[in-house]
């Protein structure tokens, strides 16, 4: 298996308007990460991925960028942002930016010239395509909801926009936009960031033919329809040549499309593209036809396990994958994958040994390593998230009850993982001294930072010993996965080994208490991990939300 910085790297992400507001006007900021880089080290985290900092209107809260170039006003200056990775890189740790290139702002400059007027030189940086019958070019829809195509009356064309109508997708095939975006990745890179997080990459080449489509599946559709055109990987290699590899950088692509028979296209080691993907087989799994807000469907742990195991399989030696349970677009791990009630520490710790032991760079999203948990707000008022916004909309034109989309949104919305990090038990969570962008998790007297780092006991320091551990146990980073027990309902159990050791990991996913199951090598194994203090009459017996890890000595 081939080394690399990358590969042994954790991960940690921040979403910025939510981490920490330094300056009391609600909103996380820049200086607020550079007050707790030291917290992050001590957590010992390698990487931060920043979501999006640069110029936006913030209709979907900074992946509609405005000014690649310049940081939003709300979250602070240039100087801040060099300030961070100065900090961060004297700590020995690197930064990642949020490279999103599918789409701009409608407010970037390259829009407003676009929508002028049908000769302006800007008007192929974006899809305009004239109606069809009274109605947009084709049947496309939206991420988030209704038509891909809005009618710009000054012209009388529509334009293309995968997300929301304020996110105008960039046309790819004008050669001049993919040098800007060649330049705007130079500028990043030569300020010395390490690498980015690449939005939606697998969409920036589209089908020509603007065809129909069948959209009785969404998630389907993004893998047909949207996901992996045609000169995709044209695109990658030209920026890898070009830029890319002139840098000892990372780049982590966000897949929504990219399904496993065609993932080392994007990170073979020879191809040129990608160091590594986020693959959402796990995330979109509980999603029904309509996609996320649609009847949530049940999901068991064997299908579960199942993602991974094929996923491990497809990838092989050849590409890398990331390894995440959620993130800024996904319930809270612990709620969604864990018991968010009264196993939360127990289930939020073997979450951690799960993404700290599968093969594959981890990446742990904001306030997990305290066990942060899903929020059920009881207004619709108190959701910020666009996406909500436009489905709840649709939902109730379509004459559909308030009272089933709100079960939903409690379950899937966005906002479940973008309320304020809890960082002690004061007002507002100790996040603002003003009132936050979007209210705190009222669970926050009992969960927050401070009574963690209070605790030796805590996720926190859970999270910690398992980093550590992680580092020490090279096979658990390059060493071959193996499950076993694959049709378990409520176990999940594999290998890790290479020629320097051989690990048995075993996690408990459920309330109900197991015998380890019997092995013949079990006499050789060291017991080194458990999220419970093993005593020596439960040697043989997992709790609910057990979580161990063995090694051979
Ligand atoms: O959360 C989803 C839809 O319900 C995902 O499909 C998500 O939209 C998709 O993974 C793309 O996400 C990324 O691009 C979006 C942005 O809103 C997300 O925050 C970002 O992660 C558009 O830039
Ligand atoms: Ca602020």
């Amino acid at each position: 298996m081939e080394k690399k910085w990358w590969k042994e790297s954790v991960i940690y992400q921040i979403y910025p308007r939510s981490f920490n507001d330094s300056n009391g006007d609600g909103i996380g900021d820049l200086r607020g990460i550079i007050e707790k880089v030291d917290y992050l080290h001590d957590l010992g985290v390698d990487i931060i991925w920043l979501s999006p900092v640069f110029s936006s209107p913030n209709d979907d809260n900074g992946y509609d960028i405005a000014d690649y170039r310049n940081i939003m006003t709300e979250f602070g200056t240039m100087n801040d942002l060099d300030e961070l990775l100065k900090t961060l890189h004297d700590k020995g740790m690197k930064l990642l930016m949020d490279l999103v290139v599918n789409h701009t702002s409608d407010e970037h400059d390259w829009f407003e010239k676009s929508r002028a007027s049908k000769d302006n030189p800007y008007r192929d940086y974006y899809f305009w395509k004239p109606g069809k019958d009274g109605g947009p070019p084709n049947n496309w829809k939206s991420f988030f909801g209704g038509s891909a195509w809005e009618l710009d009356e000054k012209t009388g064309e529509y334009y293309l926009h995968l997300f929301t109508k304020k996110q105008p997708d960039l046309n790819w095939e004008n050669p001049k936009v993919k040098e800007e975006v060649f330049d705007v990745v130079k500028f990043w890179l030569d300020k010395g960031v390490d690498g980015f997080r690449m939005d939606v990459i697998p969409l920036i080449s589209k089908r020509l033919e603007f065809a129909d489509a069948d959209f009785s599946n969404f998630n389907k559709a993004i893998e047909e329809v949207y996901s992996n055109g045609p000169r995709v990987h044209e695109f990658l290699q030209d920026l890898y040549t070009q830029v890319l590899s002139k840098y000892d950088m990372m780049t982590v692509g966000e897949g929504p499309g990219i399904t496993k028979e065609v993932a080392n296209l994007y990170v073979g080691k020879d191809r040129g593209e990608l160091s590594m993907i986020f693959h959402f087989g796990h995330m979109f799994m509980d999603h029904g036809d309509e996609g996320k807000f649609d009847t949530v469907k049940e999901v068991t742990l064997t299908d579960f396990k199942k993602v991974f195991r094929e996923w491990d399989e497809a990838i092989g030696e050849d590409g890398w994958i990331n390894i995440f349970l959620d993130n800024h677009d996904f319930p809270r791990a612990v709620s969604r994958w864990g018991n968010d009630k009264k196993y939360r520490i127990p289930s939020a710790k073997l979450l951690a040994n799960l993404i700290l032991t599968m093969r594959g760079t981890p990446c742990i999203y904001q306030g997990s390593e305290i066990g942060m948990t899903n929020v059920a707000f009881d207004n619709i008022e108190d959701y910020r998230d666009v996406e909500t916004h436009n489905f709840y909309k649709e939902w109730i034109e379509k004459g559909k009850s308030h009272d089933e989309f709100m079960k939903i949104l409690h379950i899937q919305g966005r906002d479940n993982v973008r309320t304020p990090i809890q960082w002690d038990d004061t007002e507002h969570a100790g996040f603002t001294t003003g009132t936050p962008w979007l209210k705190v998790n009222p669970n926050y007297n009992n969960i927050n930072v401070k009574s963690a780092l209070e605790k030796k006991n805590s996720i926190y320091y859970h999270y910690q010993k398992m980093l550590l551990y992680r580092k020490e146990h090279p096979t658990l980073i390059f060493g071959a996965f193996q499950e076993v027990g694959q049709d378990h309902q409520d176990l999940f159990s594999y290998y890790r080994y290479d020629e320097n050791g051989l690990y048995f990991i075993i996690h408990n996913m459920s309330e109900k208490a197991y015998e380890i199951p019997k092995m013949s090598d079990l006499k050789e194994l060291q017991l080194d991990i458990s999220n419970y203090k093993v005593k020596p009459e439960d040697k043989l017996t997992l709790k609910p939300w057990e979580s161990r890890i063995y090694r051979r000595v």
